[in-house]
């Protein structure tokens, strides 16, 4: 099993998280910010990832920043690190595109397999119409993913249309968790 757990302190936030990457989507999440909650455990059921998160901080930015600074910690501690080919077992890529009612998310994914070099990239190509969704500010979703992107050595590429910014968001984590699942996934070769 490819599991990693990691725990982090700051003045501003405290964050623990324990992933399994070999998981059936079974998670427990809890971030104070209801939102983001339900992003999480979007993103863990679709990417079968078993995903426990647990953070509080003074503002719900510095927690959604954290939780994806730590996050993607933990998915690079489960992986190894791309620079040093330690990834170079798995399929490497993925990609989705994934409606939600009328809305639709891609996402494509590099996690830097054979012969990696550690590419954290990310492209954001996603207009919110609205500042709030629900409890959270929509421009932190880039945050979110960006730090992910940044701590895990992943390029993400991730673009979006719909009316409703709900579903966008919704469509967004789901099409990111299927693309890190078959990225992820072990090919059964070197
Ligand atoms: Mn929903």
């Amino acid at each position: 099993m490819r599991t990693a757990h990691l725990n982090r302190k700051t003045e501003e936030t405290t964050i623990g998280i324990e992933l399994n990457l070999d998981g059936d989507g079974t998670n427990e999440i809890e971030t104070t910010i209801k939102f983001f909650d339900h992003m999480l455990a979007t993103f863990a059921r679709h990417g079968s990832f078993n995903l426990v998160v647990k953070a509080e901080g003074d503002l719900s930015h510095h927690i959604i920043e954290d939780a994806g600074i730590v996050l993607g910690e933990t998915f690079k501690k489960a992986l190894g690190k791309a620079e040093l080919g330690e990834r170079e077992t798995t399929v490497r890529f993925g990609s989705a595109i994934i409606p939600m009612d009328e809305s639709i998310a891609q996402c494509a994914v590099d996690i830097g397999g054979i012969g990696g070099v550690g590419r954290s990239y990310t492209v954001f190509d996603v207009n919110f119409d609205k500042e709030r969704v629900e409890d959270i500010s929509t421009e932190d979703i880039y945050h979110f993913i960006n730090s992910f992107a940044m701590h895990a050595q992943f390029t993400i590429h991730v673009s979006a249309n719909g009316e409703n910014e709900h579903h966008k968001i919704e469509a967004i984590l789901k099409a990111l968790g299927v693309a890190l699942k078959m990225a992820t996934r072990l090919e059964g070769r070197r």
